[in-house]
């Protein structure tokens, strides 16, 4: 009876359910407004080139301030260099419907709190652009060069001050380092801003998730707006891969497709982007690829193994009146319910009947019903008083016999005639079989000394016990 309860709560402190998840089998789509619509491939028009459009577009899942990131897209402005009015990245916590106004605000204006950078091919002089098509960063909706809501001043899109608007797609990155709080954009492989600011606390007031995407306009002049959008745009540095099934891992986009995984462990194919992994274990891969840019890269992505929840080794309990027990079962990613109720753990006291347990993640789930009772505990031990150690099957060993329900400790040492120690026990299994260094002891007198410490009706009790042993073989 005791080995079980001992077993029993070291197996619920064994019981590591890790979860995690969010991103398995995540598809991730964008929601597009007012003039804005799918092209499909991932591409979105924001206006069409005519005048007085507004668009938005929003992606589903929110931005993670707390986290970094890492965004690559194509913009195209149109081919009319004397076009209107450009496009603005957003980010702001409207919602993924909102939608600004038309005109020389980029249909950024209107946002409040936000972030924009704005990508601008109009020179609006009441907000003292630049001549050139240029970039800036703002915050609050505002275009106003002149405002305290410009947070860098403007720079010509491209180095020499030419044309965007030149039907071409032009490459935008922009990179967010959480711990560093710098924010940078680069146009066409040239980064052009740079800021170092508190985003989540000094415009959103400490909120760290945001929406993000894409607003556009045209007001008394236009062009065609159009922004190229991965559905794997938020590129992961960790997967999450369910116990015993396979994950698409992902990295950056390439030109020249040439991708070199390491190590080659539990992947469909390690020269690809996009490689099937298959691991039981968790595992960090390195990438080594060439970016849109040209730039050698190593990107790192580790991989975590999710065990989907099982509660096959718990049993039934039985529990001393007045003896507390604390059942807890990690599982961090997802929810435990005790009874149907969501709680950190259950506390056992006096409790008679039926517990129903379910745990559940991404995974799966596993739910299970134990039988609780309350018991009448003691936690004696005999000892008998002569043993025959001569292998005919009766009495050849020395130890106790148990009725005790919760033992904590256990000594048995066994003396001869001379105090001289011939066995030592410290766990109910270990019996004397009568030997000492290997050879058969004398027949004769012997003394034991046995101290156990027991659980009796939830007080622990230490018990002291010495007797003499009679040896015949
Ligand atoms: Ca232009
Ligand atoms: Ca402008
Ligand atoms: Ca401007």
């Amino acid at each position: 009876m005791h080995t079980v309860m001992l077993m029993h709560s070291s197996k619920i402190s064994f019981l590591a359910l890790l979860l995690l998840l969010s991103y398995l089998g995540h598809s991730q789509t964008y929601f597009a407004n007012g003039s804005a619509r799918s092209l499909g491939n991932g591409c979105y028009k924001l206006t069409d080139a005519a005048d007085w459009q507004l668009g938005s577009v929003w992606y589903a899942d929110k931005l993670d301030l707390k986290k970094d990131f890492d965004l690559e897209f194509d913009l195209n402005f149109g081919t009319k260099d004397d076009g209107a009015d450009g496009i603005v990245f957003v980010m702001q916590t409207l919602g993924n419907k909102a939608l600004g106004v038309a005109g020389g605000g980029i249909g950024f204006e209107g946002f409040s709190p936000s972030l924009g950078v704005e990508f601008d091919d109009w020179d609006n002089t009441n907000f003292g652009d630049l001549s050139s098509d240029h970039i800036a960063i703002f915050k609050n909706g505002s275009v106003d060069h002149k405002s305290n809501n410009a947070l860098t001043d403007p720079v010509s899109a491209l180095a020499n001050s030419g044309n965007i608007e030149d039907g071409q797609n032009h490459l935008v990155r922009i990179t967010w380092n959480a711990s560093l709080k710098l924010f940078e954009v680069w146009f066409d492989c040239v980064k052009r801003q740079s800021i170092t600011l508190d985003i989540e606390n000094t415009i959103f007031k400490g909120e760290n998730l945001v929406y993000w995407g894409f607003t556009s306009a045209t007001g008394g002049s236009n062009n065609n707006h159009v922004v190229c959008l991965r559905d794997d745009i938020l590129t992961q540095d960790t997967f999450y891969v369910c116990q015993g099934e396979k994950i698409e891992l992902n990295t950056r986009e390439s030109d020249n497709n040439d991708y070199v995984w390491t190590p080659n462990l539990y992947l469909s194919d390690n020269t690809l982007q996009n490689p099937i992994c298959s691991s039981t274990v968790p595992i960090t891969y390195f990438v080594n690829y060439t970016d849109k840019c040209g730039n050698k890269l190593t990107d790192t992505i580790h991989v975590g193994v999710v065990n989907k929840p099982d509660l096959g080794d718990l049993e039934d309990i039985s529990l001393c009146a007045d003896e507390k027990l604390n059942l807890n079962i990690d599982n961090e990613y997802g929810t435990v319910l005790w009874n149907g109720r969501s709680r950190e753990s259950f506390e056992l006291l006096n409790y008679e009947g039926t517990l129903s347990i379910k745990s559940s993640n991404s995974c799966g789930a596993d739910s299970t019903d134990l039988e609780v009772s309350v018991i009448d505990c003691t936690c004696d031990l005999w000892f008998p008083n002569v043993f025959t150690p001569n292998k005919d099957g009766l009495n050849d060993e020395f130890g106790p016999v148990d009725i005790c329900s919760n033992l904590k400790e256990y000594n048995l040492s066994v003396y001869n005639r001379w105090g001289e120690k011939v066995f030592e026990a410290n766990d109910l299994s270990e019996f004397w079989d009568g030997s000492r260094n290997k050879k058969q002891s004398v027949d004769g007198v012997y003394f034991w000394v046995a101290k156990w410490i027991g659980s009796v009706n939830g007080q622990e009790v230490e018990t002291l016990v010495s007797g003499s042993l009679d040896l015949i073989r």
